[in-house]
């Protein structure tokens, strides 16, 4: 028989790819030993980008732990959703912690952990960006502050889903939600700082911070994969489109999420003890209004006299982080980036 090289695209999907890799290497979804930690029958919306998230993380999570693993969830659409009084989509020990202390429940069942001289369980943390970057944040921060040994997910879906779409410290500018009505000179959420926590644990100089995406599912259960390695308080912030949130098409989630990964909006990095190490390039930049578009949350923007001026604001904020970051090709060449190691 003729004998034909293996292209790479074949390597990188969930099907073929994975018969053609070394069982190490498949992704943790394609291989037959998945535990479907957030099994079917949930409620979700159709589209939710949290649920698929938590599936993809927790199950590669449990892998890298060989399932000796314990979930604590701050309050929110996927405690919410996964536990409906009396079931549970969880096939994992879950806990369901107040809506802003899941780190502070964490720590002390690492803690407790430690007393009982079990060093083969692990524990993860998980929130909405409301129980991470606003009212849970002092809790965060201490967790990271004593170098706990706990995995932190914040699922961003920039803003607070399970109570109505209300605007979060993680809702980007002009956005609008049930609290930032699209109304008045300058409608929508207003431009501030915005409230970067993957720079914040940064700050902390913790063993290990990243930020993923649902567009990039095997990136995202390779850096869960690699923090389950490591001991100590780390991060990682996760981009889930919310349809029902965001006024965007369910089957549109995963197209979103990439849109916002490629006009910079979103960089994808990765961070050791307070350093980036790596982050994954840009091939080819979209404008914001791609990404934009898509979403009635800024449908505001594009009316019959489009507001050119904070499309450019926004368009300046995605340039800056390909600027800080190095996303672009040429700009890894030319070596230049966020604080790198
Ligand atoms: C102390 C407290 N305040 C308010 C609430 C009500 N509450 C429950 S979930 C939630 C919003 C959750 O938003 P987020 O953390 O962003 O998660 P999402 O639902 O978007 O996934 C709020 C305000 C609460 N449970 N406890
Ligand atoms: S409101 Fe958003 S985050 Fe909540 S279940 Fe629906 S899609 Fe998911």
């Amino acid at each position: 028989m003729e004998e034909q090289a293996i292209k790479y695209y074949q390597t990188g999907t969930f099907t073929v790819g994975n018969r053609l890799l070394a069982e190490g290497e498949r992704s943790v979804q394609a291989g037959i030993h998945r535990t479907n930690s957030l099994n079917s029958g949930h409620r979700a919306c159709q589209g939710c980008g949290e649920a698929l998230g938590a599936r993809y993380a927790i199950d590669a999570a449990m892998r890298a732990t060989n399932n000796q693993l314990i979930c604590v969830n701050a309050t929110g659409c996927l405690e919410v959703f996964s536990t409906p009084y009396p079931e549970t989509s969880w096939q994992v020990p879950w806990i369901h912690s107040l809506f802003g202390n899941a780190a502070a429940v964490a720590s002390g069942v690492a803690a407790a952990q430690r007393a009982l001289g079990r060093d083969d369980v692990r524990v993860i943390a998980q929130g909405g960006d409301g129980g991470t970057t606003d009212i849970g944040f002092g809790c965060l921060s201490g967790m990271f502050e004593r170098n706990d040994d706990v995995l932190y997910i914040c699922y961003d879906n920039e803003a607070y889903m399970n109570t109505g779409v209300q605007r979060s410290s993680a809702t980007p500018p002009t956005a609008r939600t049930a609290t930032t009505p699209a109304m008045g000179p300058s409608p929508g959420n207003v431009f501030g700082t915005g409230k970067n926590v993957p720079l914040i644990a940064m700050a902390h100089r913790i063993p290990y911070v990243a930020t993923a995406s649902v567009a990039n599912l095997r990136d995202l259960e390779r850096k869960v994969t690699h923090a389950m390695a490591l001991r100590g308080a780390r991060y990682l912030h996760i981009f889930v489109p919310c349809p029902l949130g965001w006024g965007a098409a369910s089957e549109d989630t995963i197209r979103i999420a990439r849109l916002a990964v490629e006009c910079g909006l979103f960089p994808l990095f990765e961070a050791h003890h307070g350093k980036v190490t790596a982050r994954t390039p840009i091939r080819r930049q979209v404008p914001v209004t791609e990404y934009l578009k898509l979403q009635k949350r800024f449908a505001h923007l594009f009316g019959k006299q489009p507001d050119e001026a904070r499309i450019a604001q926004i368009q300046q904020m995605a340039d800056q982080n390909i600027a800080d970051y190095g996303l672009l090709e040429d700009s890894l060449s030319l070596g230049r980036g966020l604080g790198r190691g």
